[in-house]
């Protein structure tokens, strides 16, 4: 059995069991459209980031979509005129996240019900309430109403990066014990509310303090389509978002194969396979994106840790970062691959009775699958060391 068989553990085949089941029942092709349908599905994701005027709103946006201040697109920030409209910020690469640079709530006569209907307070999926000092009366009285309309929100500190340049001066400085100080002393402000969290960050690098667990905890209260989508839009800034976005990929895998292999329009030359090839070279780009392997993300990694670009470039192993993902690249790919992958096929059809043009598509979902999977393994390591690499050039 191949090293692909070995990381397949029986959750997984339990799952491809019943969609394949399924699909012989209901007859692979409708089965296959099915989850098509449910994997392409549009999902938008709206984020509020919203606090007092200079709190640092605009360069959390920023922030967010992995963009500098003076970017293309970018969030105006710094001295300039407090936003008075909402205004949405698109994701470069996922257009369907959206994070919106909400006004200022510093006035005195704020009224929350106002602002709320002001901004369009239900096309969000959560608030972020950003202060980079305490919290004040307004930003409390605003997270009550949106409490009130059973909606979430997120308290986030900003500027921490200053606060730990003051403080580490001092002799005594120890950087947890500092960064439990504020953050107690941001709950204490916040009473009436049920103690919520609050998360401390550098708008200048979401890599530190507490933003990874921000993004986790947002991820989880979200519905599982949502979280998916904030998951693979955020920067890969971290080992530990590097890996839950592969775990995330691994997840789809099997849908995406079954969906490949059954609707196959695309016979591959000299293999009795039939693979829709699209699918597979729109995941990949997927990989691609999320784990930040493309030109860009390694340029603002590069200028975020200080190492040059080609130092990061110089750690990629992947034949597929030499190359432009497209059709060609994928064909050739299953063609060298065949006979590992058909490895797969013949102990997923020893598992399931299969016969004729059922086991046609057996074989073609296994190729497809094993496909995926070593492209993902590829770029996640790449990812990985990418990331250690700028990592070890900060220590
Ligand atoms: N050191 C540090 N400076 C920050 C951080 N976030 C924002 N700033 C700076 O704070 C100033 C205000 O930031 P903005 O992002 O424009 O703040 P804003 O809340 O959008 O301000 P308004 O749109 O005027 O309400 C800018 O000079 C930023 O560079 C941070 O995390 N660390
Ligand atoms: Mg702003």
């Amino acid at each position: 059995m191949n090293s692909i068989m070995e990381n397949i553990d029986d959750k997984e085949l339990s799952a491809l069991g019943k969609e394949i089941e399924e699909a012989l029942n209901n007859s692979l092709i409708t089965a296959a459209c099915k989850i098509k349908e449910h994997l392409f599905n549009n999902v938008e994701l709206n984020i509020a980031v919203t606090g007092e005027t200079g709190s640092g709103k605009s360069t959390f946006v920023n922030a967010f979509r992995d963009m500098k201040y003076n970017d293309d697109g970018a969030a105006p920030t710094g001295v300039v005129e407090t936003t008075m409209e909402a205004k949405a910020y698109p994701h470069p690469k996922y257009p369907n996240m959206k994070v919106w640079d909400l006004p200022g709530i510093g006035t005195a006569n704020f009224k929350p019900e106002e602002y709320l209907q002001k901004v369009e307070f239900d096309r969000f999926d959560f608030f972020i309430i950003v202060s980079s000092e305490r919290f004040r009366a307004n930003d409390i009285t605003l997270a009550k109403e949106i409490q009130k309309r059973k909606k979430k929100f997120y308290f986030v500190r900003s500027k921490i990066d200053n606060d730990m340049r003051a403080e580490g001066r001092k002799e005594t400085f120890d950087q947890e014990k500092t960064l439990e100080t504020i953050r107690q002393y941001c709950i204490k402000g916040l009473e009436g509310l049920g103690s919520p969290k609050v998360f401390l960050i550098s708008g200048f690098d979401l890599g530190l303090y507490d933003f990874p667990d921000l993004q986790e905890t947002m991820e989880k209260e979200l519905p599982d389509h949502k979280g998916h989508v904030l998951l693979l839009s955020i920067p890969n800034i971290t080992l530990k978002i590097n890996q839950r976005k592969k775990e995330a990929f691994k997840a789809n895998m099997w849908r995406l194969a079954l969906v490949s292999g059954s609707v196959a329009v695309l016979p591959i030359p000299g293999l009795s396979i039939a693979v829709d090839v699209s699918i597979l070279v729109n995941e990949i780009k997927k990989y691609y994106h999320a784990f930040g392997l493309d030109d860009e993300s390694l340029q603002s990694l590069a200028n975020r840790m200080n190492v040059s670009v080609e130092e990061l470039k110089a750690v990629l192993k992947s034949p597929l970062n030499q190359k432009k993902i497209g059709k060609d690249v994928i064909v050739k790919l299953l063609q060298s691959a065949a006979l590992t992958a058909l490895t797969t096929s013949e102990y997923l059809l020893s598992n399931i009775p299969a016969a004729g043009s059922i086991a046609a598509a057996v074989i073609s979902i296994g190729t497809t699958y094993y496909i995926l999977m070593k492209c993902l393994n590829e770029l996640a390591d790449d990812a990985h060391n990418v990331l250690m690499k700028a990592l070890k050039a900060n220590e």
